[in-house]
């Protein structure tokens, strides 16, 4: 076997230099169970104290540089004066997401809807998105579709595909040219019979028929347990239709917990099939973002510290020998390839990750950064009667 010199530091360094994560406007606003949301001091009272506190974790991890905005969450008047907020706090608007589950209307379906005028009503609400992306300068239209059955019978699957099919072919007429339609799926909730995209393989066939510009989001706690979701991640990338995580972990559902925090082990196998097909780096276009609920946790933490999770993720997968285990692979030798792999993962990269935040002029160690900014403190102090994340923000 032959060996290549290589500088693992230096292969960090390279693959982080232009890695970013997005961030989800609704992770700072109170949030909570079906039993209980939890009231925090400080949190924001509309969308700019959202992109306030964003910008926070991006000012502290050099790497989160977009936020996700939800529409209707972060209606305002005025769209191009919150972009031009956020240009001025170094941020920008990232992707667009939709709402089609809050309204009486679509207790039965939204774009699968029957009811025709029902699914003009939810293809109308797309074009109000992308009307935002407009003003905003969002690339990414998210759309997560919350239609499903909860008894078999109610209504024909099959159907339903061809309406959903009209009506996604309708929103994406509607986009611009150098719009992306990020399609997400999910196994369950709030229906559990049958969602009408369940997997991935549902949202890749609709990306197919669309076009080009239609890619598939895979969020992470939207499978069922056990699933593999390295193999998902390594299949959408051969077609080129990996457009976007939604990070977070899970335990028994769709928790929405911090990233890396249940399996951190997973994230890191993730994370390896994005580096070998060099999907971390821009170019790729795949965008990685946050889908969270901080619920107990401080909420500007936890999303500094979902960051640190997925940096040091990737960090792990770009210590990867790549060359040594393509020819371990190659030679059929089992325990070799996994040892190449669990080396690079049972590798502490904090060090090395606090010296390239160094070199950027950042502080070691974000958190304690934060934490001594005394910016929790002001919040608290300065916002009185802030939000819920969803409903009524
Ligand atoms: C719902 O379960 C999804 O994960 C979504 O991505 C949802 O659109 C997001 O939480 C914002 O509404
Ligand atoms: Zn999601
Ligand atoms: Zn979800």
């Amino acid at each position: 076997m032959t060996t290549t010199a290589r500088d693992p530091i230096a292969a960090v360094r390279e693959g982080l230099a232009e890695f970013t994560v997005e961030v989800p406007s609704w992770a700072y606003g109170n949030s909570g169970t079906r039993f209980k949301v939890f009231a925090q001091p400080g949190v924001p009272r509309d969308p700019y104290e959202k992109l306030a506190d964003a910008a926070q974790v991006n000012a502290y991890t050099g790497a989160a540089p977009r936020v996700s905005l939800h529409i209707p969450w972060d209606l305002v008047d005025d769209f191009g004066k919150l972009a031009a907020h956020a240009a001025d706090l170094g941020v920008s608007i990232g992707a667009i997401n939709s709402n089609v589950f809050q309204d009486d209307a679509y207790m039965l379906g939204s774009l699968t809807n029957a009811d025709p005028a029902i699914r003009a009503k939810a293809v109308a609400h797309h074009v109000q998105c992308i009307e935002v992306m407009r003003a905003t300068g969002s690339k990414d239209l998210k759309l997560w579709l919350p239609d499903g059955l909860n008894y078999p019978g109610q209504d024909s699957l099959r159907d339903r595909q061809e309406r959903l099919a009209d009506s996604l072919q309708q929103i994406y007429a509607a986009m611009d040219e150098d719009h992306r339609l990020l399609l997400e799926y999910k196994f369950f909730e709030p229906y559990f019979y049958a969602m009408d995209i369940p997997d991935w393989g549902t949202s890749l066939l609709h990306c197919l028929a669309l076009g080009e510009r239609a890619t598939v989001v895979l969020d992470t706690g939207h499978h069922a347990p056990n699933t593999n979701i390295e193999f998902i991640v390594a299949q959408l990338l051969r077609q080129g239709r990996l457009g976007a995580f939604d990070f977070n972990s899970r335990f028994y559902a769709d928790d929405d917990l911090m990233v890396g925090a249940a399996d951190p082990f997973q994230l890191f196998r993730i994370m390896h099939e994005i580096v070998e097909a060099d999907a971390h780096l821009p170019s790729s276009r795949v965008n990685f973002m946050l889908d969270q609920c901080h619920n107990i946790e401080p909420k500007v933490q936890g999303q500094i510290r979902s960051v640190l999770n997925v940096q040091e993720a990737v960090a792990k997968a770009l210590l990867v020998d790549r060359e040594a285990l393509r020819q371990a692979q190659l030679a059929g030798d089992v325990l070799g390839a996994n040892g190449l792999l669990m080396d690079a993962y049972n590798t502490d990269v904090r060090g090395i990750l606090g010296d390239l935040r160094e070199e950027k002029g950042l502080q070691r160690d974000p958190i304690a950064a934060y934490r001594a900014s005394g910016y929790q403190e002001r919040i608290a102090a300065e916002r009185v009667g802030g939000h819920q994340a969803g409903w009524g923000a």
